[in-house]
């Protein structure tokens, strides 16, 4: 009641409380003893402080069963897993702890009676944005599963000081700006644990010596460049089971032996330098996401990781096992997230080979039972390669080990091919450019090879990986990806969590497959009243948002069409741009018989050096400017393009969103994970037969997608005799909308200005193929915008899509990675 005094407020609330029982003073008590003591601040100050003050009282609360969990896993001598990536994608954590701790109610209350509100709290926090985009986000929705399956997985990456890029939209271009995720003083999540610091090398050369005791002839790996590596801990709760993981994030440090030595030659400006140099290492997250750069420093931050990780846990065995390492991968198994940790393989063997002195064939079995492989792309342009000569200069070590897995390897493949070069060549983990192919390198040491959709995993043993396959077909499985319904669902979209929990209970926050108990509420009226009502509210949020951060005003009764990831060609964002401009042509000409009026958003990241992206997010606020500013438009058209996008904005745009676009050219998107957060949220997909799409499409069924677009082997065959213009010259439609573009409508004083788009979609090496899908997209478009229009069409589509989203639940892939795959034993009961 909004009519009473703060403190009457909080007087009544505390009386409702003691009525239901509920004792929230220890949390508000915490609070407030942060927020004065620690951080010397009061109720009045900014909201950052408030949170902060939050984040130590929901801290304090995981860090017993922290402990617990940790002493659990080594009691036990269980086997553990390790997670081995260079991004996870975190985003925020105060909410999702508290969810996953039981105690948002509790704390909800705590802050209220304070005369807080608990949304601005959680808006004060940065995101982490420690990954580019779909890969690191599956880092992390995988640790979240993991612990709430309570499988000992310990997740392992980089501190990075710098995250993600922020975007600014500026005059329509992307412009980047620094991401200082930690902010001025510390990370709340995070603790730092100097006692496991560990000595990363670098450099150096590769000398063979003859231990003279044994008489063994060895190698050692000396002169070299020392940096350390700190690790910082973040706790990963489990939900609601008192299992806490760890995800052990690296910190890159210069030694300060190494500084002595410059110093005392009297170098103090190369000592001091230096010490930046290695500091290096973990200053800022490359933020390409298709393609490699090759950059000396990538390389660096990837053993960093590697060795840092491989030593953390060899030195854990150790303690535990003393030296011998027999039974090693028997309790070990390193996923390792696409190729970017693949040293790991020869990381390992040095480690087994040069430090616990083993033979290399001993090694050898230990490390490639313990190692296994997850692709994310087929784009060749993606494929790590570095080459031999940097490897030659940073690690020489580890490229003795290559070239002697490679020579054994090759031995190997001569006996199953007697005589075949071709083959020799083509599977060389060397290329014939003095090149290492890290994915070869990642198949020879791994015993699982896995793609993340069931497409996806065929066309990686059908075409990239065919030569491994036909030698090794019993490594190849799929892992189809999921997302974790915690965050996805119970966090970000509570009005559908409160509808789920009045209707099915709360089960399905742990077992999500319990939504198909929804379909029996198909045809009940309050039920679909109810979930028309939360679709809305979470469009007016989303509106909100759109307008708050672009001035474009979405009217939440429109349908609306969301395409939101990181900005490449094969997305093919252009071609939902080819779209819109379409729908604009009809307003213009008046074809606007039985309309439905469309809100479209548009938002990702452009790879810094990437133009041909750059030039997509320049386009589409260009035709966003000139279709929210004619005022014939008005609400049958919008277009915005929301700048900066990230988790915490997804948060809000999956639950507000009708229509998933899901449009990539087929066979080039691995998997797709935005496609299962919409699709739980109730939206329907318009889509092409690509990575995940295909298994929503099985699960929805096909009266509840719009599927369109050439097939991957179609795509595959028109690449030989691709005409675009053909396709503009018998399509009116596709016609009026080039007219359109080329007459320089949307860049009147910036001629010229798309030109490299518009020429790139007429090539006829156009590798996309976006013409080839006009037609049938907008044919698919128009029956979606026709199903809109009847809402209870839409309605049921929307339910049964929610419904039948249980399978795209990480619990679900974790549990098959951990059954096929990891072979581990939960730990603990969960109470
Ligand atoms: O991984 C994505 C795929 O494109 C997507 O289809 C899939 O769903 C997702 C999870 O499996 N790949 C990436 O996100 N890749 C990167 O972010 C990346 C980062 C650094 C690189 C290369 C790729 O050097």
């Amino acid at each position: 009641p909004e009519t009473l005094s703060p403190q009457a407020q909080r007087e009544l609330i505390e009386e409702l409380l003691k009525k239901v029982g509920m004792n929230v003073t220890d949390i508000e008590e915490d609070f407030v003893n942060y927020l004065y003591n620690m951080l010397g601040r009061n109720l009045a100050s900014e909201p950052d402080y408030h949170y902060k003050a939050l984040a130590y009282a929901v801290r304090d609360r995981v860090m017993k069963l922290w402990k617990q969990t940790w002493a659990g896993y080594h009691q036990e001598k269980s086997k553990k897993a390790y997670y081995l990536s260079m991004e996870f994608l975190i985003g925020r954590s105060l909410s999702n702890n508290m969810l996953n701790l039981g105690i948002e109610d509790k704390v909800d209350l705590a802050i209220y009676k304070l005369g807080l509100a608990l949304e601005h709290i959680e808006d004060a926090e940065a995101d982490a944005g420690l990954g580019n985009g779909g890969l690191g986000r599956l880092a992390a929705c995988f640790m979240d599963s993991c612990a709430t399956l309570r499988l000992p997985v310990m997740g392992y990456g980089l501190r990075y000081e710098y995250g993600m890029f922020k975007q600014l939209i500026q005059n329509g271009h992307q412009i980047e700006a620094p991401d200082h995720w930690l902010g001025y003083d510390s990370y709340p999540w995070e603790f730092q644990r100097r006692e496991y610091t560990r000595v990363i090398r670098f450099g150096g050369v590769s000398r063979p010596y003859r231990d003279h005791q044994t008489g063994r002839l060895t190698v050692r790996w000396e002169d070299t460049e020392e940096v350390l590596a700190v690790p910082y801990d973040v706790p990963i709760p489990g939900y609601k089971n008192n299992t806490v993981n760890t995800l052990r994030l690296w910190s890159a440090q210069a030694t300060e032996i190494f500084n002595f030595s410059e110093f005392n030659r009297g170098s103090y400006f190369e000592a001091v330098s230096s010490k930046a140099e290695a500091e290096n290492i973990t200053m800022v997250l490359y933020p390409n996401d298709a393609s490699e750069n090759g950059k000396e420093l990538r390389l660096k931050q990837q053993y960093f990781l590697v060795s840092a990780s491989l030593q953390d846990v060899v030195a854990q065995w150790i303690e535990q096992h003393g030296h011998n390492v027999d039974d090693f991968d028997t309790h070990n198994v390193f996923q390792l997230n696409d190729t970017h940790p693949s040293l790991a393989v020869v990381e390992l063997m040095r480690i087994l080979i040069d430090d616990l002195g083993l033979e290399w064939d001993k090694a050898w079995k230990i490390t490639s039972n313990c190692m296994a492989y997850t692709n994310h792309t087929l784009l060749p342009e993606a494929l790590e390669r570095w080459q031999v000569s940097l490897f030659q200069k940073l690690l020489p070590r580890l490229l003795d080990i290559i070239y002697e897995i490679n020579t054994r390897f090759l031995k190997q493949v001569a006996m199953k091919w007697p005589g075949d070069n071709d083959r020799l060549r083509q599977m060389s983990v060397i290329d014939e450019h003095q090149n290492v192919r890290m994915a070869y390198l990642a198949i020879v040491g791994s015993f699982s090879v896995n793609g993340v959709a069931a497409l996806h995993s065929q066309l990686l043993k059908d075409g990239l990986f065919n030569d491994f396959y036909q030698l090794w077909p019993w490594k190849f499985n799929n892992k189809t990806n999921g997302v974790t319904q915690r965050r996805w669902i119970a966090s970000s979209n509570p009005g559908l969590r409160k509808l789920l929990a009045d209707t099915i209970g709360e089960g399905w926050i742990t077992h999500l497959d319990e939504l198909t108990a929804i379909e029996q509420q198909i045809d009940n009226h309050s039920f679909r009243q109810a979930w028309i009502e939360v679709k809305r509210n979470n469009k007016k949020r989303l509106a909100q948002l759109v307008q708050q951060d672009t001035g474009v005003v979405f009217n939440p009764d429109s349908m609306f069409d969301v395409q939101v990831k990181r900005i490449h060609e094969y997305k093919r964002q252009l071609l939902n741009v080819l779209h819109v401009i379409h729908l604009y042509t009809r307003i213009k000409r008046g074809d606007t018989a039985n309309w439905t009026n469309r809100c479209v958003l548009i938002g990702g990241k452009a790879a810094p050096g990437y133009f041909m992206a750059k030039t997509i997010i320049k386009l589409v606020n260009n035709v966003a400017d000139i279709i929210n500013n004619d005022p014939e438009v008005g609400d049958k058209l919008k277009l915005a393009f929301i700048p900066n996008y990230r988790v915490s904005v997804m948060e809000i745009i999956a639950p507000g969103t009708d229509l998933s676009e899901q449009i990539s050219t087929a066979g080039k998107e691995a998997s797709g994970t935005g496609n299962m957060k919409f699709m739980m949220n109730g939206a329907v997909t318009i889509g092409t037969l690509d990575g995940a799409n295909v298994e929503i499409l099985e699960a929805a069924g096909e009266d509840n997608f719009f599927l369109f677009g050439l097939k991957t082997d179609e795509v595959a065959e028109l690449r030989h005799q691709y005409h675009p213009q053909s396709y503009i010259d018998s399509d009116h439609d596709l016609q009026s909308v080039f007219n359109l573009l080329e007459s320089g409508h949307f860049n009147h004083f910036e001629p010229g200005l798309f030109d490299d788009l518009i020429n790139g979609m007429k090539s006829p090496g156009d590798p996309w193929v976006t013409l080839a899908d006009f037609r049938s997209f907008v044919d698919a478009q128009q029956q979606a915008a026709t199903a809109f229009r009847n809402v209870e069409r839409w309605t049921s589509m929307s339910i049964i899509n929610s419904a039948r989203s249980g399978v795209f639940s990480t619990d679900r892939t974790i549990s098959q990675y951990n059954e096929e795959i990891w072979k581990l034993t939960p730990v603990g009961d969960g109470d």
